[in-house]
């Protein structure tokens, strides 16, 4: 069953709040990015971490290997549980951001392939496979593949194996929850939620995607 991860991309604290209590009881894990970090500050983690789940930084992260374990390290000290790298910064930049993630007990998940449109630009080629497969051997977590291209999902799962996929591009995007859930860890899911008129609701009714059954393929 996959998980479901709310993209709290929203970018007032009393909100962010607001929301993710709504929403706690049917979702697996809070991802906040730069939208709610920059406007809130890193003290947010702190402060959703009321609702007891999961914390995600996707901060993508995508520097040199010194700044980017930096880069997780504040993100971890600030009570999140797992971080989001790019993968073409490198791998010894991927391997930077797991070892930070790693020495916290948190983990570390790499973009292989984005969802929006553009995404296919440089993201072709075999490059998402040669992502994926260099997350693998840096040690990663899993990686983030495109719910908007469920072909694609099954492509890269065949390079990760049991390794986590997450997945994005749900609802807004175009992407079908019950055509990727299946296939992989977890579903994000942004302003589908929290854009809802009831997001409580609306998260409800993406918690039944994740009872569909994993795809043996
Ligand atoms: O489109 P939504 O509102 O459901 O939000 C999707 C979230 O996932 C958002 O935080 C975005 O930054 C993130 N994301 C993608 O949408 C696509 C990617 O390839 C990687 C991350």
């Amino acid at each position: 069953m996959a998980d479901l991860i709310l993209a709290l991309d929203v970018t007032g604290r009393e909100k962010a709040l607001e929301i993710a209590r709504a929403c706690a009881p049917y979702i697996d894990a809070i991802k906040i990015g730069y939208p709610l970090a920059l406007s809130c500050g890193l003290g947010i983690a702190r402060d959703l971490a009321r609702e007891c789940l999961p914390l995600i930084a996707d901060f993508k992260v995508a520097d040199i290997p010194t700044t980017s374990s930096l880069i997780c390290t504040a993100a971890f000290d600030a009570g999140f549980s797992a971080v989001i790298c790019h993968g073409f910064a490198g791998t010894d930049t991927v391997r930077a951001c797991v070892a930070a993630a790693h020495a916290r007990g948190g983990a570390c998940y790499v973009v292989a392939e984005m969802s929006h449109p553009g995404g296919k630009e440089y993201f072709a080629g075999g490059i998402p496979e040669q992502i994926a497969s260099n997350a693998m051997v840096a040690g990663a977590d899993g990686i983030i593949a495109p719910a908007t291209r469920p072909d694609r999902v099954r492509v890269l799962r065949g390079i990760v194996g049991t390794r986590k996929i997450l997945s994005p591009g749900i609802g807004a995007q175009g992407g079908d929850a019950v055509a990727v859930a299946p296939l992989v860890d977890g579903i994000i899911v942004g302003r589908s939620i929290y854009d809802a008129p009831e997001p409580a609701a609306a998260a409800q009714g993406y918690a039944r995607a994740r009872a569909v059954r994993r795809d043996p393929s």
